[in-house]
């Protein structure tokens, strides 16, 4: 029996590339969206699933995950039909790992500190924790760019995985950034690629999105 799979998320946050996924990979599932200007993300029974007090969350036979770029590699381990993850020992695996890993744990929060820029050092330093995540941001477009221009045309070569949802999530958020990734010219060749899959449309339907359609 197949499991049940509830994901928890808001419209354009970082559960985006989960619900992708979860949509392009054909994985049954309900969406519960959160209203995070209510703060329905920090209501007891919300922490009682992710302590963290953030989304995504995605419960599996009512065992509740989270961290999105662990939710992707977990779909995709799962869902072998889907073949989202690259062949075990092959380059494109290690890519594939290498990527989602420094996607995770370095343009991720350059963009946090970018959305959230008091949480680094205060109020008082938000405006240079501002500029400083956009230029890390900027840093990690250029190699990205210079790596799909050389290795693409998806991050892990000639087969679509599971981090190119990542990837091309973290690219929108940038959409109203001074450089939006869309200035990167392999990396707008790339999104619109990512955003020609039907998958595409279904997401922003169920998300209600419009922006960067
Ligand atoms: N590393 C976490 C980051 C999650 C995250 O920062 N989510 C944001 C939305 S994009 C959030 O929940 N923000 C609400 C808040 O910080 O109160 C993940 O990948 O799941």
């Amino acid at each position: 029996m197949a499991a049940s799979c509830v994901l928890y998320t808001a419209p354009g946050a970082a559960g985006l590339c989960v619900h992708w996924l979860l949509i392009d990979a054909g994985i049954a599932h309900e969406l519960r969206l959160l209203d995070l200007a209510a703060g329905q993300h920090k209501a007891p029974d919300y922490l009682a699933l992710n302590p963290n007090g953030l989304v995504p969350t995605l419960v599996i036979d009512a065992q509740p995950v989270y961290e999105a770029a662990a939710l992707l590699l977990l779909l995709a381990e799962r869902h072998p039909e889907a073949a989202l993850r690259p062949a075990r020992g092959s380059r494109a695996e290690a890519l594939y790992l290498q990527w989602t890993l420094q996607l995770a744990t370095t343009l991720m929060p350059a963009f946090r500190n970018w959305f959230y820029p008091h949480e680094a050092a205060g109020e008082e330093a938000a405006a240079r924790a501002k500029e400083v995540a956009r230029l890390r941001i900027e840093a990690a477009f250029d190699r990205l760019d210079a790596h799909l221009a050389a290795h693409g045309p998806y991050v892990c070569g000639e087969a679509i995985s599971a981090v190119d949802f990542l990837a091309t999530m973290l690219m929108r958020w940038s959409r109203n950034m001074p450089k939006p990734a869309t200035s990167w010219p392999t990396l707008s060749g790339y999104i619109a690629r990512m955003k020609a899959r039907p998958s595409f449309t279904v997401l922003y339907e169920r998300e209600g999105l419009t922006e960067w359609a």
